[in-house]
């Protein structure tokens, strides 16, 4: 009568560890293929010292927001800056500043965060 009795104890502790092993799994598969796309997103701020109107942000955007990868890009004259969102699988910060560069102001990094 013992036996049955210890070996009926040590099945719910075995069935919980599965679950438990489960969970870990679970989590594990989650986190390794979240973490790839939460990391490829980027937010950088540039300088773009050489917009001298209201109107250069326009051009500004737009040259940022036809890159490739690029998902947003603000613009504010007063301080300017440039504030832009990218997939870093995509696109880089050398082709943002490169873009502003081509359109007319040449651009540089005050900050990157992820
Ligand atoms: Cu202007």
């Amino acid at each position: 009568m013992k036996m049955p009795i210890s070996a009926q104890a040590k099945m719910p502790i075995s069935a919980q560890t599965k679950n438990l092993f489960s969970a870990i799994g679970i989590a594990i598969t989650l986190g390794v293929s979240a973490l790839p796309a939460s990391a490829a997103i980027k937010t950088v701020t540039l300088a773009v010292p050489s917009m001298d109107c209201p109107v250069c942000p326009i051009t500004v955007k737009k040259a940022l927001t036809q890159v490739p990868g690029v998902s947003q890009a603000s613009v504010n004259f007063e301080k300017r800056q440039a504030v832009v969102t990218f997939d870093d699988a995509k696109t880089n910060v050398g082709a943002l500043t490169e873009s502003t560069k081509n359109a007319g102001y040449p651009s540089t990094v005050v900050g990157v965060a992820n």
